[in-house]
């Protein structure tokens, strides 16, 4: 049963995204230096466009949290949007949309929500669901898993996110010494723990600029020291991948999503894909890691290995055939400003996904209301784990 739920809310130029956190234990420590870095990294990245040189991202806690440690109540956090102060005309919370931005947005974009979410709701102004469906709402779950990964980190566990594809242009696997790689693939622009295949991935992008293009991506998230047995065997919407499957697809613009070998399993025999199990006298081992450290819905101890495939962004400086919502005409739609690649943001925004999995997971397995309890509870598991 999932222990930690997190609401998020928020348009892409209204007034401020919101996330709210509930089920963190007392006593977690979260400093505004850990989000507003998360939130940092979720800016950069070659291939943004313009909005980003507007917005400096920067988190405010409005509830749960006092002297830098959590209060075990919901935690309410807010970015606010610098560009809502250009769009107070069309997103004022109370009045009326007016002026030449007020225009009903009829012209769906291929790709995009646009023309899906008019005809839910029944309008012929996409601005309404645009708004809300935009990646900018992925700042909340930036900003909620950074509390996560406070709580990860305090009881040992790692994890980073890095780019393993930009186009065509593909990473080489990382080697198992994953701090190092971490270091990496913060030091690139593309996020991308290769420097060889990031410089490729920069080249590509500036193609795809260059032709009005946008271009796609692969991320993978590796977690380490996590404790074998967290998720469940036991109920099918309490399974971990099931868990990061859904955090990961839900993510804008995700195709796909893989564990361990993911869809490369089903081409292989059996004894290529299982792991062995061996013992070093002291815990089991597992000489490799194909299964992406999850087994039968449960953590093995292994590291956690997930990826997440992003299509093209569907904005692009030379847009697809659509037809007019309102007239049902053809269009050659406007250009808009875009970015023509978020698959190195794509990358931070899965690793909060993970953290908040992982997070939720770990309190299932542990319980406590204080993060004494947690950690006590963990090191007792550790030990019964030693003592067999
Ligand atoms: C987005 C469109 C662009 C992106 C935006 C996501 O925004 P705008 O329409 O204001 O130029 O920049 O991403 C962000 C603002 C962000 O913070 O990631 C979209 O349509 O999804």
């Amino acid at each position: 049963m999932a222990r930690l739920q997190l609401t998020t809310a928020g348009e892409s130029h209204g007034p401020a995204l919101v996330a709210v956190l509930v089920g963190l234990p007392h006593g977690l420590r979260v400093t505004r230096e850990a989000i507003d870095r998360d939130l940092a990294r979720r800016q950069a990245g070659f291939g943004r466009g313009g909005r980003m040189k507007i917005e400096h991202d920067e988190v405010e806690v409005l509830a749960g949290l006092r002297g830098g440690v959590t209060l075990g109540s919901p935690l309410a956090l807010a970015v606010r949007n610098r560009d809502f102060a250009n769009w107070g005309d069309v997103m004022d919370p109370f009045v009326p949309p007016s002026g030449a931005r007020a225009a009903a947005i009829t012209r769906p974009r291929p790709g995009h929500v646009d023309l899906a979410g008019c005809l839910k709701l029944g309008l012929t102004d996409a601005r309404d669901v645009l708004e809300r469906s935009s990646a900018r709402s992925t700042v909340a779950r930036v900003a909620a898993g950074a509390v996560a990964k406070a709580l990860l980190g305090a009881c040992g566990v790692e994890l980073f996110a890095h780019v393993v594809r930009i186009g065509d242009v593909a990473a080489a696997p990382v080697e198992r010494d994953f701090a190092a790689a971490r270091e990496r693939a913060e030091a690139s622009e593309v996020r991308c723990a290769d420097p060889e295949a990031g410089a490729r991935m920069v080249a590509a992008i500036r193609a795809a600029q260059r032709d009005g293009d946008s271009l796609g991506g692969i991320v993978e998230v590796i977690a380490w020291n996590l404790p074998p047995g967290l998720g469940s065997h036991a109920e099918w919407t309490d399974r971990l991948d099931g868990r990061l499957a859904l955090a990961l697809m839900s993510i804008q613009a995700m195709k796909g999503v893989e564990v361990g070998l993911g869809f490369a399993a089903a081409q292989q025999r059996g004894s290529a894909v299982h792991d062995p199990i061996g013992w070093n006298g002291r815990r089991f081992t597992r000489p490799s890691n194909r299964a992406g450290g999850v087994e039968g819905g449960l953590s093995n101890g292994e590291p956690v290995v997930v990826r997440a495939a992003m299509k093209p962004i569907p904005t692009l400086a030379r847009p697809l055939p659509s037809v007019d919502l309102a007239t049902k005409q053809p269009f050659d739609a406007q250009k808009e400003r875009t970015d023509s690649c978020a698959v190195p943001a794509a990358a931070v925004v899965a690793e909060a996904a993970v953290a908040f999995v992982l997070a939720d997971a770990l309190l299932d397995k542990t319980g406590g209301d204080t993060m004494d309890e947690v950690r006590a509870h963990l090191a007792g598991f550790e030990a019964s784990l030693d003592a067999r």
